[in-house]
């Protein structure tokens, strides 16, 4: 028997558990099909930080969430059963570590028989030990990046390990299936060519923000499921590939962005895709206005669901 969310018919949405969505945690389930992991980490950040607020916001803007995909025509909360496994601690001041704990955490949720895991962020740091603990389970993936920056930089400072580097590390680990890759909402100023190069090299393709007004979502999501088509694919959506005027709070914003809209119907148009994973990452309350970021960020948590009630086995 599936638990679902607390009936917000008999306990008002604004009442009720903090879970994700009022879903139940993992110990008040047998068994979860997809695992909820908060993951409250910014030890990597190069801008803005409090990311580390993250997860605690999102869950709360999630209380809002109604349980019917009106587009999808799917109930995630039923379909499958979905929990909220709490917080994975990466420790603050010790890089290494965190990217230990934070791949112990994804593994764990593996191995009590979670099929699916959304990691709420956290700065885009986690992303790596996240593909990491996907790699071991999956072999290499697709990786669909939501993103305004490439995050394929060597090092900032000498570090290899920041918010900033996740993608050329995971490249350079071998933990994504060469030429399935894509970074959709890039945009604004970068440091140099050599960005461009090193993505050429690495074999991501790369939809503009801009791309949104040429060819609209049906454009896009038409190129990603060419792309994906028969792979596993994993979604890392940074927040901040929203403009500012939907998603302040976060640690880089970059004018010129996407909609809430164009996001959510890109992901909407990625059904029946081969979806083993997701995140949402780069919430940074305080830098938010309303919580509209963190009921932006809310909301890609519940296509994401949706997408993986929908998935191809
Ligand atoms: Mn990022």
């Amino acid at each position: 028997m599936i638990i679902g969310p607390i009936d917000p018919l008999k306990v008002p949405r604004y009442a009720g558990p903090s879970t994700f969505a009022r879903l139940p945690t993992h110990e008040q389930v047998e068994r979860a099909d997809v695992a909820i992991l908060g993951i409250p980490f910014d030890a990597g950040v190069t801008t803005r930080p409090g990311a580390r607020f993250g997860p605690a916001a999102v869950r709360n803007a999630s209380r809002f969430l109604r349980g019917y995909h009106r587009e999808l025509e799917v109930e995630p909360f039923r379909a499958q059963q979905v929990a909220d496994f709490g917080d994975i601690i990466g420790n603050p001041f010790n890089m290494l570590e965190a990217l230990e704990g934070i791949d112990e955490g994804a593994t764990a949720a593996f191995a009590s028989g979670a099929k699916q895991l959304l990691s709420i962020g956290g700065d885009h740091t986690i992303a790596l030990p996240l593909l990491r603990a996907m790699h071991r389970r999956h072999g290499p993936v697709a990786l669909l990046h939501f993103d305004a920056h490439f995050d394929t930089w060597d090092t900032y400072f000498g570090a290899e390990y920041t918010h900033g580097t996740p993608f050329r590390r995971a490249w350079e680990e071998k933990l994504l299936l060469p030429d399935r890759c894509a970074h959709v909402g890039i945009r604004g100023p970068i440091y140099g060519t050599e960005d461009l190069a090193d993505n050429a090299r690495f074999g991501f393709e790369t939809v503009a923000a801009m791309d949104y007004e040429t060819t609209g979502i049906r454009g896009v999501v038409a190129r990603l499921r060419e792309r994906f088509a028969g792979v596993p694919v994993y979604i890392s959506i940074d927040i901040d590939v929203l403009d500012p005027a939907h998603a302040p709070g976060t640690a880089s914003p970059e004018a010129g962005g996407m909609t809430s809209r164009e996001l959510l119907g890109t992901l909407r148009g990625l059904a029946g895709l081969r979806i083993v994973g997701g995140d949402v990452v780069e919430v940074s309350p305080p830098y938010d206005h309303a919580d509209m970021t963190s009921v932006a960020a809310s909301h890609a948590c519940f296509e994401l669901l949706a997408l993986f009630a929908r998935s191809a086995s």
